[in-house]
């Protein structure tokens, strides 16, 4: 894969201390409007790609499987939590290798293509497939990449990093082609797209399964911004500016974090990232696992992985679902 600077990424903390943004200023109607009704419809039932089989027996043989992947435990130091409380998100390098990431690419990679019905046809995906082939929650349809998702090793280090025992929100394959013109990931926060009542400790890892690097749409993150909670959603089809809701943070650096393949990152739900366009010749292979905390609760924002699932307001999202992994 076309990569130009992998393996320079951070390993340092952050320049922003947590408790300087803190003590920033943010406009309270500003952080706080979107949870009473969001804008922005981020994958609503007019995605296309976006189906879930709901409560099938599928599902539930799939949760009460033991065959997850054998993903070598990861020795995640204090050092590293504190680094990414602090900072909101962190690089762990080579988190899979070897066999078993070639064997973790071919099984997402054959989901997305079974799923991608004309693959020259990038309309398919709608306003996403100007930016990615976005394939969400693979795991409830393709039980070896369910093997992935439900990886107690991953969802460990979530659990530790954010200091909850966690959930599955959903899964994401995010392949960004390249030909695709400016096919930028705008700035935004995650969890002000979702409906949860509490936004506070959702976390996703992003794990390359390609090399990402800044010439094929690596993510950048800003230090610390995560901190300031939600903001109002970014619509990805016709961006907002996200740092018109937070403008102390321009002068902020993003943090890029090119990843060699089977490298990882993890961020928290409300930590601002972007990624670049794909300049390279090749597709951008990512998979991301999104976790939420056991005790997450339903704020009835219309969302493709809830609606019609028959939940009501402050409802806990369990169940088959959302299967508990750590
Ligand atoms: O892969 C990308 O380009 C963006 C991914 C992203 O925003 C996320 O995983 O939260």
């Amino acid at each position: 894969m076309g990569t130009d600077d992998t393996q320079t990424a951070p390993k340092t903390g952050c320049r922003t201390s947590a408790g300087a943004l803190r003590r920033l200023v943010v406009d309270p109607t500003l952080a706080s409007s979107h949870l009473v009704r969001p804008t922005r419809r981020s994958l609503t039932n007019d995605s296309p790609l976006l189906k879930i089989r709901k409560g099938s027996q599928k599902i539930m043989n799939i949760q009460t499987s033991s065959n997850t992947a054998e993903i070598p435990a990861y020795a995640l130091t204090q050092s590293q939590i504190d680094q990414y409380r602090s900072c909101g998100f962190i690089q762990l390098d080579n988190i899979i290798s070897g066999d078993q990431l070639d064997s973790i690419r071919n099984d997402v990679v054959k989901a997305v293509e079974s799923e991608t019905q004309e693959p020259s046809d990038k309309s398919t995906s709608g306003v996403y497939g100007r930016i990615f082939n976005q394939k969400v929650n693979l795991w409830q349809r393709h039980p070896n990449v369910a093997r992935i998702t439900l990886s107690r090793t991953l969802a460990n280090l979530a659990m530790r990093l954010e200091g909850s025992r966690m959930r599955i929100w959903h899964d994401q394959a995010l392949f960004k082609e390249p030909g695709m013109g400016n096919n930028k990931t705008p700035w935004h926060q995650d969890a002000v797209y979702w409906p949860h009542a509490d936004r506070w400790h959702q976390t996703t890892v992003w794990i390359a399964l390609s090399d990402a690097s800044t010439r094929n749409g690596c993510m950048s993150f800003i230090e610390g911004s995560h901190t300031l909670g939600p903001l109002p959603p970014v619509d990805l089809a016709n961006p907002q500016d996200l740092f018109d809701s937070a403008q102390h943070l321009r002068p902020i650096h993003p943090k890029p974090t090119p990843l060699k393949a089977g490298s990882a990152t993890f961020h928290n739900g409300l930590a601002f990232h972007f990624a670049g366009p794909n300049k390279s010749d090749a597709t951008r292979q990512a998979f991301a696992i999104i976790y939420m905390p056991i005790g997450t609760r339903y704020d009835s924002q219309r969302h493709i992985v809830t609606d019609g699932q028959g939940f009501a307001l402050d409802d806990l999202l369990e169940g088959a679902l959302f299967p508990i992994v750590s």
